[in-house]
């Protein structure tokens, strides 16, 4: 509970915000060297391409996994017009910036995908989008019946616009600020327990998010809440993650899947070295010696 005759802390104490903010300090804690006030390109780099139809520009955290857990779903139904080149993108050392990825997503994040199976060909960005526009284009995941296509589109939804509180928030103020900050992690850590409880309640009545059918909401659910649930952050015991037990055996359901398992690998640079596999481009990736791999596409991050 707070306590309302007390003012909150301020850090520093003796900062006032300037009446027009100008970029002459680094910012971002651990992500300062990436964070600009401005968009577009900071250099020429074409962006490169395989030989599927679909290329996907990304690296393995949550937003990027959710495309990739949805493409290895749809090529275990059998769709094979799903195959992908997945590109790693180092977002730690610029590569959202070259102007090739700034042509497929002018806001310079992962994931960006471009599907070539069109002429011309089409790009996607937001990992919402990919997901509506992967199981709209192969029928399955998202539901063409008005009620459990609303209730997907909902969850959907939900997941796009909490992310930033979550990760942005939380994430940031607790696990990569340059210090911790009282104020900020308590003002996100309540409202990153307020969304894992929207989710208990909501799981302690239904199976998967939409009732009894596995659709792409649960895809982009779980990339972030099981890693909340988890490992990320190292907050676990500081959320209390265990008390939401609906959760936990959501996170266990859906992470058991096989696709899941080789989505999460994919495009994956931190971890034991089995888990990742930084550039997918072939099915028989997953098979090769993941050490080898790593050692071969460049190094360890
Ligand atoms: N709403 C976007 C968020 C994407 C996003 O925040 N991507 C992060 C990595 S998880 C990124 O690329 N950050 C690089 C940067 O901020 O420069 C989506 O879901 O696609």
């Amino acid at each position: 509970m707070t306590d309302e005759t007390q003012p909150p802390p301020n850090q520093p104490a003796d900062y006032t915000p300037p009446a027009v903010w100008t970029w002459d300090q680094p910012s971002g804690g651990q992500f300062a060297s990436i964070n600009r006030p401005i968009s577009g390109a900071t250099h020429e780099k074409e962006l490169p391409v395989g030989k599927h139809p679909i290329q996907l520009y990304s690296l393995g955290t949550p937003n990027g996994v959710k495309v990739t857990i949805l493409l290895e779903e749809l090529l275990a139904l059998g769709h094979g017009d799903a195959e992908y080149d997945a590109w790693l993108i180092n977002i730690g050392a610029g590569d959202q910036f070259g102007s090739g990825f700034v042509e497929v997503n002018p806001n310079s994040k992962i994931p960006a995908m471009v599907d070539r199976s069109l002429d011309p060909s089409l790009r996607l960005f937001e990992s919402g989008s990919m997901l509506v526009y992967l199981a709209e284009k192969h029928g399955v995941f998202l539901s063409t019946e008005v009620r459990p296509r609303t209730e997907t589109m909902n969850w959907l939804m939900w997941q796009m616009g909490s992310a930033p509180f979550v990760g942005g928030g939380f994430g940031h103020f607790y696990a990569y600020a340059p210090f911790k900050i009282q104020y900020a992690i308590d003002r996100y850590a309540m409202e990153t327990k307020r969304l894992l409880h929207v989710l208990d309640t909501h799981l302690a009545r239904n199976e998967y998010i939409v009732g009894g059918d596995y659709t792409i909401a649960d895809m982009a659910i779980w990339p972030w809440y099981g890693a909340i649930a988890r490992d990320a952050y190292a907050a676990q015991e500081f959320l209390s993650v265990h008390e939401y037990t609906h959760l936990q055996r959501w996170v266990d359901l859906v992470g058991g899947r096989e696709a899941v398992k080789r989505g999460r690998m994919v495009n994956r640079t931190f971890g034991r070295p089995e888990t990742q596999l930084r550039e997918r481009h072939d099915a028989r990736d997953f098979e090769v010696n993941r050490e080898d791999m790593v050692i071969e596409r460049g190094g360890r991050a």
